[in-house]
């Protein structure tokens, strides 16, 4: 026996142990159970926490409320040991039971073991976060949940270090809160681990990072995945040393339950005090089961490995621990896992009937309708159709809501159409199907966005107001004016990026800021997209308002997976329960070279659905977008042209006041010939063309649709198509990018295709990146010209004998 373990006896209290081994045994117990009920076909997938159960146990008695996790799908033990997660919900997670208030972590849109704790109440204001115990919504790809648990812990030193932010005591309690992370061994070869463990070494916040190693990555050994094969070893100069602060670093064993709950019991006491990063490396850990059900491990994994397992398993080892120390007897150990086992059989069976049930209910209403509609009529072919369908139906054996939506809408193919009581099933099906359709839209198709009175897209719009000498003055200045009527307005605002402290940003838009308000609130950052988006979606998580700045649109390019596996999906994958209003300021569509004029909005608009889109033509717009944003509770991005910010824009009165609202496209210039639409910097450059048209006759309607997500909701352009009949769309995405997607909100789903007169356009930038210079950028993007011409050659075709 290890002298670590045997010492440590006397210290515990014997009921603890107890319910931990029975919570061990639970925890195994549900992930077997899971695993067969996958194998079996009752489940479509599954992901378990078998083989780190102690580690969790031991780590969750020091979590305290207020605190964060961004964990990973191994976690099950850590969330039922903090009470978060239940084995009945496991089932329903596993199941993928839609019913948000059994099933509250996800709602069935995510794989099972994903968590989230709430962190607003339903009408959409904020819970006392300092009074629950705090999950983020976890996501699958590998290492995703690293940038996020960067911010989560920056939040806490903002809100001990800014004694502003002392007031907010439901948010935080003075920064007392420790983000808790968790990731396995294989996914510390990942980007993100790397740039969020450098950024939290470089910041210095208390964040707790537990690494499960137990040797593979699926069937990936360590080998293969870590220099060294040891993830502490490499990480050694990180570690703190005297007048140079890194990290703590810190090594337990998978199977040592004494040994787990005094190395966090240190660890977790040294971070929260002095607000120290900790990575507490865990080896000898093992996966019993495999890891997932998409496989078994006897195909990748040794004799001798497999042996190793069955032999260090934590569960056993917790077992022997126990008898040598005289703890608990054999029989009473035995019959704690037999109850749990017995709990964990229970469980599923609850779960699997309340996943049934109403699948159940839904199907027998379809069948009553069925048979009691039926016409049995002369129509042979079609009633036997019905019959056929209906009693396949009754057999399925596990249904699930799909085949009820398909035999009614396969059935609805058939009714006979030559008695009465044929016209009453049919009415009755396409209810039925009408009704479940919209609850069934309820599970699946929600919460994309947020739908509670704290939506963006309700805040009343407030126009700039000028005087009547208003000063003309570069649009930077607009920016900068505004944001220090922000700064002075909203507490818990914060923006971070490179450059943007110091120096007041690349364009100073920012200038002198700093110095006002101090660098906690403006803030450089080291060069890492990916994390300064993480840093955001944490602090967003928490309460605060951050800005997080990407130096260039081009760069999101290194933050993408993160803006759309992460940020783009929180509402979604939490059906409407956690909201991140994060707002991501950058500056893109126009200057020199390949990665740096960059325009690709087709990129983000396809990739960030769930995240507004704002691509605002001056810097008026542009902070009237910022100023609508912080009164709402939404993620958006904010694109300023890149061009404008030396150009002169009248000054308003009303700065940090005016506002405008998303989704409401403007007409520049009104026409009667063609409708020309775009957005962002393209606008100056439509508008120079539109006035060379008209000196040729010609009368454009040009029309900023001002935002890409929302799109022109009150469909100005339907109405301008109307008039015109011409369209042409506008920009400078590759062909086939943001262009199409405007024709198809116009052209599809607005019906406007139903008032051309001629066939709609598109004129965008090249399919290459645009070239280096003045001249690259002439050949490679539409420009006055080029605009000109289609315009010209529009109407040419169109009525040949006048051009
Ligand atoms: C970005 C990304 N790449 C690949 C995968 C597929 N994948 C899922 S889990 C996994 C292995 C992760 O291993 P490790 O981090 O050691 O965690 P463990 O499952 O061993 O606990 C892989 C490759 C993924 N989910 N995301
Ligand atoms: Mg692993």
């Amino acid at each position: 026996m290890d002298q670590n373990l045997k010492s440590a006896g006397e210290k515990f209290n014997k009921d603890e142990i107890l319910a931990d081994y029975r919570l061990a045994n639970l925890s195994r117990s549900l992930s077997v159970i899971g695993r067969r009920e996958v194998l079996t076909g009752k489940a479509k997938f599954g992901i378990f926490g078998d083989g780190k159960e102690i580690i969790q146990i031991a780590l969750a008695k020091q979590f305290r409320n207020g605190d964060w996790r961004s964990g990973y799908y191994r976690d099950q033990t850590w969330m039922m040991a903090m009470g978060l997660y239940n084995s009945v919900e496991f089932f329903h997670q596993l199941y993928g039971n839609t019913d948000r208030d059994i099933n509250p972590g996800s709602a069935g849109r995510v794989f099972n073991n994903h968590f989230s704790v709430p962190n607003i109440n339903p009408d959409g204001t904020w819970r006392d976060l300092t009074k629950q115990k705090n999950s983020s919504s976890d996501i699958s790809p590998t290492a995703g949940q690293m940038p996020r648990l960067l911010g989560l812990a920056y939040a806490s030193k903002l809100f001990r270090q800014n004694k502003e932010l002392h007031q907010f005591s439901t948010l935080s309690m003075q920064g007392n809160e420790v983000a808790f992370g968790s990731i396995g061994d294989a996914s510390t070869s990942e980007g993100h681990f790397w740039e969020t463990i450098n950024a939290a070494g470089v910041l210095q916040v208390p964040m707790a990072l537990s690494v499960y190693d137990d040797g593979y990555g699926i069937s990936v050994p360590k080998k293969y995945q870590t220099t060294k094969g040891s993830i502490s070893d490499i990480l050694k100069g990180f570690e703190d040393e005297p007048g140079k602060p890194g990290y703590l670093l810190m090594k337990g064993k998978g199977w040592d339950y004494p040994g787990l709950i005094r190395l966090y019991e240190e660890g977790i006491e040294i971070c929260r005090r002095d607000h120290k990063p900790v990575v507490f490396h865990i080896e000898d850990v093992t996966q019993p089961l495999g890891h997932s059900t998409s496989g078994s491990h006897e195909r990748y994994k040794s004799e001798e490995r497999l042996k190793w397992e069955v032999e260090s398993d934590p569960i056993k080892k917790m077992r022997e621990w126990i008898l040598s120390e005289g703890i608990a007897a054999a029989e009473e150990l035995d019959s704690l896992s037999a109850e749990a086992e017995a709990e964990a059989k229970e469980s599923r069976k609850k779960g699997w009937e309340m996943f049934q049930n109403p699948i159940k209910i839904e199907r027998d209403a379809l069948v009553k309708i069925i048979n009691d509609r039926s016409c049995r009529c002369v129509e042979q072919v079609k009633e036997a159709a019905v019959e056929d369908i209906n009693e396949d139906l009754k057999k399925v054996l596990s249904p699930i809501r799909k085949d009820n939506f398909m035999a009614a809408r396969k059935i609805l193919r058939n009714v006979c159409d030559t008695c009465a009581k044929a016209d009453n099933l049919k009415e009755e099906l396409q209810g039925w199907l009408k009704r479940n359709y919209q609850d069934a839209g309820k599970s699946y198709n929600t919460n994309l966005y947020n739908e509670m009175s704290t939506s963006v897209l309700k805040v009343r719009p407030v126009p700039p107001e000028y005087s009547e000498n208003a000063p003309e003055i570069p649009g930077r200045q607009i920016l900068r004016d505004n944001y220090d009527r922000l700064f002075s307005k909203y507490p818990l605002l914060v923006t971070f990026g490179e450059d943007l402290g110091h120096i007041g940003g690349v364009n100073q838009s920012l200038e002198g800021l700093q110095k006002k308000f101090g660098e906690l609130r403006i803030t450089d950052t080291g060069i890492r997209e990916a994390t300064i988006l993480g840093q955001g979606i944490g602090l967003a998580l928490r309460g605060m308002r951050p800005i997080a700045e990407i130096q260039y649109l081009d760069y999101l390019m290194y933050a993408i997976q993160i803006l759309s596996d992460d940020l783009a999906t929180t509402h979604y994958r939490t059906a409407g329960r956690m909201i991140a209003p994060l707002i991501i300021s950058t500056r893109g569509h126009r200057l020199e070279g390949i990665w740096h004029s960059g325009s690709p909005m087709s990129m983000l608009i396809n990739s960030v659905r769930g995240v507004y889109v704002c691509t605002p033509r001056d810097m008026t717009r542009a902070a009237g977008f910022y100023n609508t944003l912080l009164e709402g509770s939404d993620p958006a991005i904010v694109i300023e042209p890149l061009n404008g910010y030396r150009l002169k824009e009248k000054l308003p009165d009303n700065l940090g006041e005016f506002k405008i609202a998303l989704g409401i496209a403007e007409i520049l210039a009104e026409g009667t010939d063609l409708t020309l639409v775009t957005y962002g910097s393209t606008v100056r450059i439509a508008q120079e063309a539109a006035g060379q048209l008209a000196a040729h006759g010609i009368s454009v309607e040009l029309i900023d649709v001002q935002t890409l997500v929302p799109f022109d909701i009150n469909m100005i352009i339907l109405n301008s198509l109307k008039k015109t009949g011409r369209i042409l769309f506008l920009d400078e995405d590759v062909p086939g990018g943001t262009t199409a997607y405007m024709m198809q909100e116009v052209i599809e789903r607005h019906g406007g295709w139903q008032f051309l007169d001629s066939a709609p356009k598109t004129l965008t930038g090249k399919e290459h990146r645009p070239a280096y210079t003045t001249d690259g950028d002439y050949f490679s993007k539409p420009n006055a010209e080029d605009i000109f011409d289609a315009v010209y050659n529009m109407m040419k075709e169109a009525v040949p004998q006048k051009y």
